[in-house]
Formats: structure tokens, C-alpha cells, sequence
């Protein structure tokens, strides 16, 4: 089953937002399989955004992540990956969707609210970065009753 990595934000967190980030993705139907809040060291930060380490946003990003505590989550489901990233909307929450939650929520780049993998292989990247194969739950039992 696809897993995808998802992080809420400082910005999410201290707005109150991380149980209706959590509704949403509830709600469409994804299971929850892993769930931590966290101070993020600047080492896991940048290991995170390493992809990013050459851009002039670089080291404002990790010093955002890395000021007050994160939710760091794996959600599983068929597709999760990319219907994520849609529920999640544009990076530019100006340029996001009404109906995402960066589009509902947000009106700044650097104060996006949340994370999403942006691929499978980048999800299975992520998720070994934040958590150990123990911290995840299965919903096997569960899926063959209700979902599926
Ligand atoms: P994320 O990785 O955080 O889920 O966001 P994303 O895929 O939508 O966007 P990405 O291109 O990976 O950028 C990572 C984060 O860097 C910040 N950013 N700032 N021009 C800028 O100032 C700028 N561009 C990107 C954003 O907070 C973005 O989420
Ligand atoms: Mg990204």
C-alpha cells in the first residue's frame, strides 16, 4: 500500500490547524500510520530539504522548521502521494485552490502551513528519515472489513 510523509508545519501547528489537516485527510479516506510531534534538529532539516540546499530559500526553510515543534505524519492509501499533494494544494498558497488547505488557509511561500511528499520515492526517502519501521501501525485487518 502507498505511504506518503506529511508535515505540518510550525505555522499550521501554533494556528490551530492540525486537527482539520488531520480531518481532510481522514475524511477522503487515507489511514493514519504514524504520528509525532517534534522539535526538528537542524540536522534532520536539512537532510529533509536537501533537494533545496542550493537555493536562496535554503536557509530560511530550515530555520523556520527547525523554531518550534512540527507534526510529522505517514498517511497510506491507494494514490496517497499525489491526492495529498492536491488536498495540499500549490506551494504558493496565493496561487493555491480555494478548497486546498494552502488555498484556504495560507497567503505566504515561507508560511505554507504543511509538507507533502512529491513523490513515491521521495515519500519512502522521507518516511525512513522520520521514523523507525516500529513508530508505523498497520491497518491491514481494518482495510479488508471497511475500505476496500
Ligand atoms: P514542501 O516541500 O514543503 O511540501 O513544499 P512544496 O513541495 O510545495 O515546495 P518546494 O518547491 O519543495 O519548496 C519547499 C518549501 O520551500 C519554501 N519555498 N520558499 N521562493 C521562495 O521563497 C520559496 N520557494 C519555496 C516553501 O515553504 C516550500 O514549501
Ligand atoms: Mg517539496
Amino acid at each position: 500500500m502507498e505511504r506518503t510523509f506529511i508535515m505540518i508545519k510550525p505555522d499550521g501547528v501554533q494556528r490551530g490547524l492540525t486537527g482539520e489537516i488531520i480531518k481532510r485527510l481522514e475524511q477522503k479516506g487515507f489511514n493514519l500510520i504514524g504520528m509525532k510531534m517534534m522539535s526538528v534538529s537542524r540536522e534532520l532539516a536539512e537532510k529533509h530539504y536537501d533537494v533545496h540546499r542550493d537555493k536562496p530559500f535554503f536557509g530560511n526553510l530550515v530555520e523556520f522548521i527547525i523554531s518550534a515543534p512540527v507534526v510529522a505524519m505517514v498517511w497510506e492509501g491507494e494514490g496517497v502521494v499525489a491526492s495529498a499533494r492536491k488536498i495540499i494544494g500549490a506551494t504558493n498558497p496565493l496561487s493555491a485552490e480555494p478548497g486546498t488547505i494552502r488555498g484556504d488557509y495560507g497567503i505566504s511561500i515561507g508560511r505554507n502551513l504543511i509538507h507533502g511528499s512529491d513523490a513515491v520515492e521521495t515519500a519512502q526517502r522521507e518516511i525512513s528519515l522520520w521514523f523507525e519501521e516500529t513508530e508505523l501501525s498497520s491497518w491491514e485487518a481494518a482495510l479488508k472489513t471497511w475500505i476496500y
